[in-house]
């Protein structure tokens, strides 16, 4: 069965269309109008073996918020659209992953449940037109919009872009993992019954 969502959101401030499949092989076009977060979302594409097409045009004569945020808010949608009724797979994943200096971990469930925990700290404001706090924002947005629950945290690390492109890389492969299938199980994985 096809692991795949596309979406579309518009409002005053942003116009997005994301599509995203979980069985991909990397590949991605993103056009955000914001270089680095471009950058960003192809990494956590690449890394996570996912196809992701995102375009995304926002109101960056404001500023970088409302375009990374709700670029947040539609691929957790995707996330949650395309991991279906979770039937069958691993639902956690976990990766610490090494960039130079840099050392991040993530730990991701697909709970149901969101949350997202945060731990990392800038030394720039902005890298290009990408305001560093936004990194911290967009992780938020996933989490709520995925119901997922995200871990995030710099254990190691000195260059900003090297911190920030981790946790981005570093979500794709605890999200990768996540999504992977579970041949021993047929149904969602919980005593609950139901993710
Ligand atoms: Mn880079």
């Amino acid at each position: 069965m096809e692991r795949k969502a596309s979406i579309r959101r518009t409002t005053k401030e942003t116009d997005i269309q994301v599509t995203l499949d979980l069985d991909g092989t990397g590949k991605a076009s993103v056009h955000t109008g914001i270089g680095f977060f471009d950058h960003m979302l192809s990494g956590f594409a690449k890394h996570g073996l996912f196809d992701l097409e995102a375009e995304v045009k926002g109101d960056l004569e404001v500023d970088s918020h409302h375009t990374i945020e709700d670029t947040g808010i539609v691929l957790g949608q995707a996330i949650l659209d395309a991991a279906g009724n979770k039937a069958g797979i691993k639902r956690y994943g976990h990766v610490i992953i090494p960039m130079d200096e840099t050392l991040a971990l993530c730990a991701v469930d697909l709970s149901g449940r969101p949350f997202l925990k945060f731990d990392a700290k800038f030394a720039s404001e902005r890298l290009g037109g990408f305001h560093t706090e936004m990194v911290r924002e967009f992780f938020y947005a996933v989490s709520y919009s995925a119901m997922m629950n995200i871990h995030l945290r710099i254990l190691d690390g000195e260059n900003d872009h090297h911190k920030a492109e981790a946790l981005f890389k570093s979500f794709g492969k605890a999200l990768d993992m996540a999504t992977q299938a579970e041949p021993r199980i047929q149904e969602a994985w919980t005593t609950k019954g139901s993710l």
